[in-house]
């Protein structure tokens, strides 16, 4: 049963793995009364919405799920190394039930605006299902990559045959049997669904605008022994996690890769590609991202994986990524993505020696003045990433100001957790915050808590509003800015700058901090321990 009440102590929106931990925390040990919104039917956020074929966390199961509930870190059985969506999904649903969390959740509702209203300090939420409420504290937890971007390519509306978003993938499937496909996208989305398409459809056409360097997944069952390993020492995975750089059980050689030998370096880039999943991008040479030397040198051995995989050399050629720093955009993982290519029914185009798209036709795409026919095409384009799904909110702060207009060249924040003359508005994983660079539930559970904390002390102090000081927000954006400007990242096109959308400001948009996630936790620890340093209290 959903609380009929219309004044609540928190509102949160989205019940993907932030909400949901985020009703958790506030409902269970404050008390408070809460209601979460989500525009999906159910829970699952990003899992609920991202049914295309092939989808699944790159991150591995045993590091991906909520470390707060122990008992079912033990009782939950993974079928795999990588869950697949419908598993996590299945998850979800279970800790939904397991901690009764729906009955303060409301699906199928959109928050379309909220306001601050400095007379009485709650916040006014509006949702596209009516009834306006009030809130005390307002929560997003609408996730960094759930704002779908579909490009504005002329002429889709006279496209006669099926088309769709990834992230929008319909409930059921597609049949692609017997079909002419079209994915456009190489992201991390279409690693993982050209290799399963490419095995129904008839044909599949690959439209390819920037190549990517992907490393393969390695999924499969785990050993039963490692399981048993892992649930044993649960504790010290969790403790380890949530120390390191980014949220996995990794860590960097702490060497250059210029002081290895040509001999040494081979072995330790075999040892992580063997290895598979992220260990190539996240326990490589400590300054693979910050020399481009260093950098060169690992990118020419992807260069050359993809070279014997793929037979064609003219197709290699097109698949090698080119004019940028590997690592510095999001690295796919791939199972069989590469190989692919080598199947008869599939053709690569790519918008650098091919052609790039010009239009949608009634019966395919035009790319490079040629014309191509399909039944089905399927966007694999991405997201507005991190900005967009906050700016959807419409979130009015202090005197009416509008984030969209404060965050007009770019999004402006404290420790990506709070918004200067937006009070008692606080933003899991938001953009600023280590967030997409790390394991999710990490970082996740780390503004969770810090917000849960944050709520009690002032409910103990008898606080009312919280805000950041708009003197730390410049420090810290100025701190986000400085960091990222001693690595590469900034020379990629890629979604962390804001890069995929055309007119986004061209500014970095997670937090690459100096010590991961695990420096990143201590510095807002650090900020709660000395009375909310950098915010203002009331
Ligand atoms: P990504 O990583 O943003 O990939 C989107 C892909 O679509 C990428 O190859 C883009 O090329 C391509 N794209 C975007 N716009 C266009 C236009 N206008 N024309 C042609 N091609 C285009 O999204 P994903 O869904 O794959 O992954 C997002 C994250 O979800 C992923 O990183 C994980 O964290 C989970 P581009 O590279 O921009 O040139």
């Amino acid at each position: 049963m959903v609380n009929t009440a219309q004044n609540f102590d928190a509102v949160v929106v989205g019940a993907g793995f932030s909400g949901m931990y985020m009703l958790k925390a506030l409902r269970d040990k404050q008390g408070l009364k809460i209601r979460v919104y989500e525009a999906g039917e159910t829970v699952g956020g990003t899992w609920y919405w991202n049914r295309y074929p092939g989808a699944r966390c790159d991150s591995e199961s045993y590091v991906y799920c909520f470390t707060w509930d122990k008992q079912l870190l033990q009782e939950w059985q993974w079928s795999e190394r990588y869950p697949e969506q419908p598993e996590i999904l299945r998850y979800l649903e279970h800790v939904a039930q397991r901690h009764d969390l729906k009955r303060d959740m409301q699906f199928s509702t959109r928050v379309t605006s909220a306001e601050f209203d400095e007379t009485t300090n709650l916040w006014t939420v509006r949702t596209d299902t009516g009834a306006d409420v009030t809130a005390r504290y307002l929560i997003t937890a609408v996730g960094c990559l759930s704002d779908t971007n579909l490009p504005p390519f002329e002429g889709l509306e006279k496209f006669r045959g099926k088309w769709c978003h990834t992230s929008r993938f319909p409930r059921g499937g597609i049949d692609f049997t017997a079909k002419r496909v079209a994915v456009v996208g190489t992201g991390a989305t279409a690693v993982q669904a050209i290799p399963e398409i490419a095995q129904q459809a008839k044909q599949l056409t690959v439209f390819q605008r920037t190549a990517n360097y992907c490393a393969p997944a390695r999924n499969g069952k785990v050993d039963p022994e490692r399981v048993k390993a892992r649930k044993a020492d649960y504790d010290g995975v969790v403790r380890r996690i949530r120390s390191s750089f980014s949220g996995f059980e990794y860590s960097a050689i702490p060497k250059s890769a210029l002081d290895a030998t040509a001999e040494e370096r081979e072995r330790e880039f075999d040892r992580m590609w063997d290895a598979g999943g992220f260990a190539f991008w996240m326990a490589n040479y400590q300054d693979m991202r910050s020399n481009q030397e260093a950098n060169d040198l690992c990118a020419d051995y992807v260069k050359g994986k993809i070279r014997k995989i793929v037979k064609d050399p003219l197709v290699a050629e097109k698949l090698i990524p080119k004019g940028y720093p590997c690592g510095t955009k999001r690295p796919p993982l791939d199972s069989n993505y590469y190989e692919t290519f080598n199947k008869e029914n599939v053709l690569l185009v790519d918008a650098n020696t091919d052609g790039g798209i010009e239009e949608i036709t009634e019966t395919g795409i035009r790319a490079g003045g040629r014309e191509y026919q399909f039944d089905i095409i399927v966007f694999a384009t991405g997201f507005d990433a991190m900005t967009g799904s906050l700016k959807a909110l419409n979130l009015s702060g202090r005197g009416g100001c509008k984030l969209e207009d404060v965050w007009a060249d770019g999004p402006r924040t404290y420790l990506g957790i709070s918004i200067a003359g937006f009070p008692n508005l606080f933003t899991i994983t938001g953009p600023q915050s280590p967030s997409v660079l790390s394991n999710m539930p990490v970082s996740i559970e780390q503004h969770v808590e810090w917000v849960a904390n944050c709520i009690d002390n002032m409910r103990k102090t008898g606080k009312t509003t919280i805000e950041a000081t708009p003197e730390a927000q410049v420090q810290w954006v100025a701190h986000v800015n400085e960091i990222v400007g001693m690595t590469l990242m900034p020379r990629a096109n890629s979604w962390y700058m804001g890069a995929n959308i055309a007119g986004k400001p061209r500014t970095f948009l997670p937090y690459l901090g100096p010590e991961g996630v695990g420096g990143y936790r201590k510095k807002c620890d650090d900020v709660a321990a000395k009375g909310y340093k950098g915010f203002e209290m009331t």
